[in-house]
């Protein structure tokens, strides 16, 4: 058997980082061949929480699970990690402003960006999942100079699945039937959920892509604010579908995405498609060997410029407010 794989997850002890570990323990992204070790970090309130976390991994007696480690320092945590994961951060408060969460975490990214450059193996990939993850991403990869801006990710993986999920139960087909759906530029209520260039069985006829009232007046703002919707029924965020999103985010990631369909994932903008450079921007893409390119060929109307020129400045803007923060 290979080298087993380490991976990083910070907030382990969290909502979504309690849903995500067992599923990474079992196999669910690198399968069923491929050994484990998890390093798990959190702060140090929550490590007496992290090693209860522990003692269940222990009591599943995974085939696949090496060994487990935990830590309250980034940087022993992010010792020698292929893959990261970086959950922890504040998470959004029922009615709080999305805003003053910048300040809550912007700090935490630069730390968790200078442990992964000094510390994580030189393979290492990065997945932000904690909001705003478009932001604590970009902030992560400046504070890592040393990694290349390819190997860190944001996930828009959650907002994409939803999408996928909305679009099958209108049209009335199984969510395997759907392809190519998009989620563009921020983790947010900005950010736009396309389905101007998805199919369904493989074509376009379908009466659904002709219903616009539909697609602008009901999907687009279900998808954007789900997450909302979420925190009112359950008082919590999303974590269950949060952590399915992550594995198929790095699932994707390790084993590359099927022929003929595309992915959303918040990547480091080069400019493509006139976003801004520099921000961290959901684009369809596609992978192989580990390398994600973006889709660089599609066509936008007026509509689909609009929205995602709105989820580009909101990231712009974001970007400046942590600045005043961070410097
Ligand atoms: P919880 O508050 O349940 O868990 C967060 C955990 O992170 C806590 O255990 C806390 O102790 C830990 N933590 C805080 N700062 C840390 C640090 N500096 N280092 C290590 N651990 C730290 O939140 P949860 O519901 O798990 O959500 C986690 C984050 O994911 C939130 O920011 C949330 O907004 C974000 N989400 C992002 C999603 C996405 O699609 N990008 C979807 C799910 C989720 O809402």
């Amino acid at each position: 058997m290979a080298k087993p794989i380490r991976v990083a997850v910070t907030g382990a002890a969290g909502n979504v980082g309690y849903a995500l570990v067992f599923r990474l323990a079992a196999g669910d992204v690198f399968g069923p061949e491929r050994e484990i070790a998890l390093s798990l970090v959190e702060i140090p309130p929550a490590m007496q929480a992290l090693e209860g976390v522990a003692m269940e991994l222990e009591d599943c007696a995974f085939p696949l699970l090496s060994s487990v480690r935990l830590a309250s320092d980034p940087r022993e945590g992010f010792a020698d990690a292929s893959w990261a994961v970086l959950v922890g951060s504040k998470p959004r408060a029922k009615g709080a402003e999305r805003s003053a969460l910048i300040k809550d975490n912007a700090p935490l990214f630069v730390t968790q960006g200078q442990a992964l450059n000094n510390c994580a193996a030189q393979d290492v990939r990065v997945t932000v999942v904690g909001n705003p993850a478009n932001l604590n991403c970009a902030i992560a990869c400046q504070n890592a100079p040393d990694i290349p801006d390819s190997r860190f990710t944001a996930l828009t993986r959650l907002d994409h699945n939803r999408t996928v999920a909305q679009l099958a139960a209108r049209a009335q087909v199984g969510v395997n039937r759907v392809r190519k759906v998009a989620i563009w530029g921020n983790h947010s209520s900005t950010q736009y959920p396309c389905i101007a260039h998805a199919e369904i069985e493989g074509h376009r006829g379908w009466p659904v892509f002709q219903d616009t009232d539909w697609v602008r007046n009901v999907l687009v703002p279900q998808v954007q604010n789900r997450g909302a919707a979420i925190i009112e029924q359950r008082g919590q965020s999303s974590a269950a579908s949060a952590a399915q999103a992550v594995i198929d985010h790095l699932r994707d990631w390790y084993r590359g995405t099927p022929d003929g369909e595309f992915v959303s994932m918040g990547l480091k903008s080069r400019g493509l498609y006139s976003t801004p450079h520099d921000v961290f921007f959901s684009f369809p893409v596609t992978i192989a060997q580990g390398e994600v390119t973006v889709v660089s060929d599609l066509s936008l109307d007026s509509y689909d410029r609009c929205m995602i020129d709105a989820s580009a400045e909101e990231l712009v803007k974001e970007l400046k407010t942590a600045r005043t923060v961070i410097g």
